[in-house]
């Protein structure tokens, strides 16, 4: 049964949170922990008070609050959407039963480590983008890394909250471990390769907005469909603030070739680095680089890890419910592009359930390419003979069937030679990182802009786009 949520309790939940004391003291025996964390390796920018929403019910309309908040008060809690009554498993062997409430003996290790790995990239992501305070383009873009990493702090509590209520002792030591291991670490590197990338400017922080919390989405997608309830309701909530992770990283692009197609058109070259424009050959590197990096992050593309999650009901599809089959796969079947012994393509033809990661990672390819035709109408209407493209799905991968070849983003099979000479038009160079950096100059005055990024099209909550988003003194 869901509550309403309680700002008066020092967790402020909606899980009836005060009614299991030993779990409420294990929760805030762990709060002043996240807060010790969230001070050495949240955001580094000192600020009096930001523009934040905090969600205040989990309802269809009305769920968000703002107003200014000091950051290291914001009130992180504990929030799942409401049950839905009768709810049934809708996939894999136990499909038409009814959910779970608690956790399976015989499935607790496999979904505790998919929560875990789901908790561990929620702080990684604050850690990565802690710097990006000091060089924000705008008050506006500034309250908006805020929020995003107000919430990922939020998503780190969701996923402990799981730990401690349904996993016991050795749930409440992996939510220690969430707060030691550290993004890019050597000694205790966060889970997911991306996680351990570095967020080094403005551009990086949109396409990892854009690319990383996609998958993010389609992950969180598949949980929502877990029969194990609480994890199903957690991922449902979540979602809903995710959508504003995803905006944040699409209307920033938008942004950003809005005014690299400015540039172009007035002095008419498409050379705009020295009129403080980032040039369309590096948005398109950092595509490349953001794209490849997060399509690992789908795991393998045969995956007997997936189809076991699949079969015994903790991990489903993407929109399991709208799909026309028989919601168990176990005679259909999926066909896999991939390179052959001979430098060639072949195509494999392997058990749906298999493929899992595969489905998952095509239905994010399609929606990313949603992205790409925004972007290419901006151009196209500036009149900018230049298009944008996702490179080749082999492209740059270190995990699953790509890994150890080389595909160019067209996706030709290339030798380490042929590789090497022509990466540096592909990826990001440490000249093309240095220059984008050096554009990072933070714009702290209301109502300014850089001058590599166009302003807004709408502020945050019909404010303006030169309200006073954050307080710095
Ligand atoms: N890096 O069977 P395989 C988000 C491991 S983002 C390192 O091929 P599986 C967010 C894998 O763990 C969403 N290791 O794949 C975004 C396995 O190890 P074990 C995060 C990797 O298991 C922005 C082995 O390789 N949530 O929310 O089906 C900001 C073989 O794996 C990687 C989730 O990912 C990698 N890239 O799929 C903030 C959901 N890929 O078990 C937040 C939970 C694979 O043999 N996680 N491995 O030791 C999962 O569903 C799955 O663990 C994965 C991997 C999709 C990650």
């Amino acid at each position: 049964m869901t509550t309403s949520i309680n700002y008066d309790d020092k967790i402020p939940n909606n899980v009836d949170l005060s009614s299991d004391r030993r779990l409420q003291r294990a929760l805030e025996g762990w709060q002043p922990k996240f807060l010790n964390w969230w001070g050495e390796m949240g955001p580094t920018l000192e600020t009096h008070g930001v523009y934040l929403r905090t969600a205040v019910a989990v309802g269809r309309d009305g769920w968000a609050h703002f107003g200014h908040v000091n950051v290291p008060d914001y009130r992180w809690g504990i929030f799942l959407a409401e049950p839905k009554p009768d709810r049934r498993i809708a996939f894999g062997q136990h499909k038409g039963e009814p959910v779970w409430q608690q956790v399976p003996g015989e499935l607790r290790a496999d979904l505790q480590r998919l929560i875990v790995v789901q908790g561990d990239t929620e702080p990684a992501s604050v850690e990565q983008q802690r710097l990006l305070g000091l060089t924000a383009p705008s008050l506006y873009d500034l309250r908006n890394l805020f929020q995003v990493n107000v919430e990922e702090g939020r998503h780190l509590w969701a996923m402990v909250y799981l730990l401690h209520a349904y996993f016991g002792k050795e749930g409440r030591d992996e939510a220690e471990a969430l707060l030691y291991r550290n993004s890019g670490s050597p000694d205790s590197p966060r889970i997911l390769g991306a996680f351990n990338e570095k967020t080094a400017d403005w551009l990086a922080f949109y396409m990892f907005t854009y690319f990383t919390d996609r998958d993010g989405k389609y992950q969180l997608g598949t949980l929502k469909e877990s029969a194990f309830d609480p994890l199903s309701r957690t991922c449902e909530f979540m979602l809903k603030e995710e959508a504003h992770h995803m905006f944040v990283g699409t209307t920033g692009i938008d942004r950003v070739v809005t005014r690299s197609a400015q540039l172009i058109r007035e002095h008419d070259t498409r050379d705009i680095a020295s009129y403080g424009g980032i040039p369309l050959e590096i948005i398109q590197k950092y595509i490349n680089f953001h794209y490849s990096v997060s399509l690992d992050l789908f795991g393998g593309e045969t995956s007997t890890n997936a189809a076991n999650y699949f079969t015994v009901g903790i991990k489903g599809r993407w929109q399991e419910e709208r799909r026309e089959d028989d919601h168990k796969l176990t005679n259909d079947s999926a066909f896999l592009d991939k390179p052959t012994p001979d430098g060639s393509w072949g195509r494999e033809e392997l058990s749906a359930l298999l493929a899992l990661n595969l489905d998952l990672r095509s239905e994010y390819t399609g929606d990313c390419l949603n992205g790409l035709k925004r972007w290419n109408k901006i151009l196209a209407d500036a009149e900018i003979d230049f298009t944008f493209s996702l490179p080749h799905v082999g492209f740059n991968r270190e995990v699953g069937v790509y890994a150890g070849h080389h595909i160019s983003p067209s996706g030709t099979i290339l030798d380490a030679t042929s590789w090497n000479g022509a990466q540096s038009g592909w990826l990001p160079t440490d000249e093309d990182l240095t220059f984008v950096r050096s554009l990072m100059h933070p714009v702290y005055e209301r109502g300014k802009i850089a001058s590599w990024i166009a302003p807004p099209v709408h502020g945050i909550n019909s404010q303006p786009f030169d309200y006073e988003y954050v307080h710095l003194s």
